[in-house]
């Protein structure tokens, strides 16, 4: 399987984001992407690549064109008032408030975030814009014949939607990806979410569609970030009305669980027959995971990854989360050797 990546990831950055009421180092650090470029060599699961340029007419095509312009230029005004630290909002548009879009800097870093998690540096916009290419350059090679990909996209992306970013996530790499098969012909697109949290960005944006088929298994919304979003009863709304389908689940699952809502989840998309599968890859499912509750071990990596392979279809994998960093290489190259057939299942750091 060949994977795309490009180093313009460096360029975000973050310092620091508030946990538990004090500032600390980002947990979606650039060494999560070197992790498992390392591992993807190690374990030579095939070439690298970097990705095209294919402009910025795809990345509209799911986000507004005020939001791109937003992230693009937010750093340089930020700057041109002598500031040197992270950008990151502290009001929001919540209820009783009204939805303007301000003037100033902060008003709208406020409009277009639900959260403070999503921390605007020099290089970020580069580095989103460079992820977002990297998913549709594995797009690119699915339509032109290959059966699988991975981007190796960080930034991650499925928190992003329209108009908004929030939880480490500014640019919807897979939901770019997904427009991108439908654009060029594809008529249905499965998404399967398999991060921890769940993708309420890529959820929102498909939300009344039924070309795409979102699913998605995370921890339950009911104790978990995003918190307002990822209930099961959100099944999709007008047109997009049953291509929805949330599985939450309880702090604490393993394998077991997880691995029986995998198998609804597949469920689901052989009976939509997708003509492509996307999946949104984080490996923060992992029981050392410093920011989860699940408990999925690395071997466990290997099966998610057979079991997605026996659905048949051309299948993209995306990068999104993952936090134990020394691990996050081994998990997900084991759901990419999974999916391949496993040339020999690993999972220690030591082997
Ligand atoms: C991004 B992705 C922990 C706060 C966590 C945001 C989590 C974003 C996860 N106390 N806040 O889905 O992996
Ligand atoms: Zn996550």
């Amino acid at each position: 399987m060949l994977t795309i990546y490009s180093d313009d990831h460096r360029l975000h950055h973050g310092r620091c984001e508030l946990i538990d009421g004090e500032l600390k180092p980002c947990f979606e650090m650039p060494s999560r992407a070197d992790h498992v470029l390392q591992r993807v060599k190690d374990r030579n699961i095939g070439d690298v690549r970097g990705p095209n340029d294919f402009g910025r007419a795809p990345l509209a095509r799911i986000h507004s064109p005020a939001y791109l312009e937003f992230l693009e230029s937010a750093w340089s005004r930020w700057a041109a008032d002598g500031h040197t630290a992270d950008l990151l909002p502290y009001t929001w548009p919540a209820r009783t408030l009204r939805s303007v879009v301000p003037e100033t800097l902060h008003g709208q870093l406020g409009y277009y975030s639900f959260d403070a998690g999503a921390p605007i540096t020099a290089g970020t916009w580069q580095a989103v814009y460079s992820a977002a290419q990297v998913a549709l350059t594995g797009q690119q090679l699915i339509s032109d014949g290959a059966h699988s990909a991975f981007a190796l996209c960080r930034p991650p992306g499925h928190h992003a939607a329209a108009d908004l970013m929030g939880g480490y996530c500014y640019l919807n790499n897979v939901a770019i990806a997904a427009q991108a098969f439908l654009d060029q012909g594809a008529k249905r697109v499965a998404i399967l979410d398999v991060d921890y949290h769940h993708g309420n960005g890529t959820q929102s944006i498909f939300y009344s569609r039924s070309d795409v088929l979102f699913t998605s298994i995370h921890g339950d919304p009911i104790f978990e970030f995003p918190f307002f979003l990822g209930y099961a009863d959100e099944t999709g709304e007008g047109a997009g009305a049953g291509y929805n389908l949330n599985l939450p689940l309880p702090a604490g699952s393993a394998w077991d669980v997880w691995g029986a809502a995998l198998d609804t989840a597949c469920e689901r998309i052989a009976a939509y027959d997708a003509d492509v599968v996307l999946v949104s890859l984080g490996v923060d499912t992992f029981m050392a995971d410093p920011i989860s509750q699940f408990k999925l071990d690395s071997p466990d990596y290997l099966r998610m990854g057979e079991r997605i392979a026996r659905l048949g279809k051309p299948t993209l994998f995306v990068m999104e989360g993952g936090y134990a960093v020394e691990e996050i290489g081994i998990n997900a190259v084991n759901v990419l050797e999974g999916f391949e057939g496993a040339i020999e299942p690993v999972s220690d750091l030591a082997s």
